[in-house]
């Protein structure tokens, strides 16, 4: 191989994965609050939802779309959810009853 090729090929490769991550989706608990009030996703994408308070929160939802439940996780930890179904999911916390936000699963 041609080494002079080589740091174009390492920088495509760079561009290639920084691009799959544009449907990884985060929402992140601070304040008692999700950094965002609504998000839209599409069928099959992921959102992570990283907790960045310094003490527990409880992340799910009831909505037919999708039903989850991500139970009770510490500061620092970050939970995950497969949104595999187009509709509104509207998002809460267990122990925050004024957190709210809302995905639509496009
Ligand atoms: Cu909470």
């Amino acid at each position: 191989m041609n080494m002079k090729a080589m740091p174009l090929i390492t920088l495509a490769i760079l561009t290639a994965s920084v691009a799959a991550q544009a449907s990884e989706n985060e929402v992140s608990q601070k304040n008692k609050t999700f950094s965002v009030k609504t998000l839209k996703i599409k069928k099959g994408d992921t959102v992570s939802f990283p907790n960045q308070d310094p003490f527990f929160h409880n992340v799910f939802s009831l909505s037919p779309a999708k039903t989850f439940d991500l139970g009770s996780y510490p500061s620092g930890e970050t939970r995950k959810v497969t949104f595999d179904k187009s509709g509104t999911v509207d998002v809460e916390c267990a122990i925050h009853p004024h957190m709210h936000m809302s995905i639509t699963v496009e």
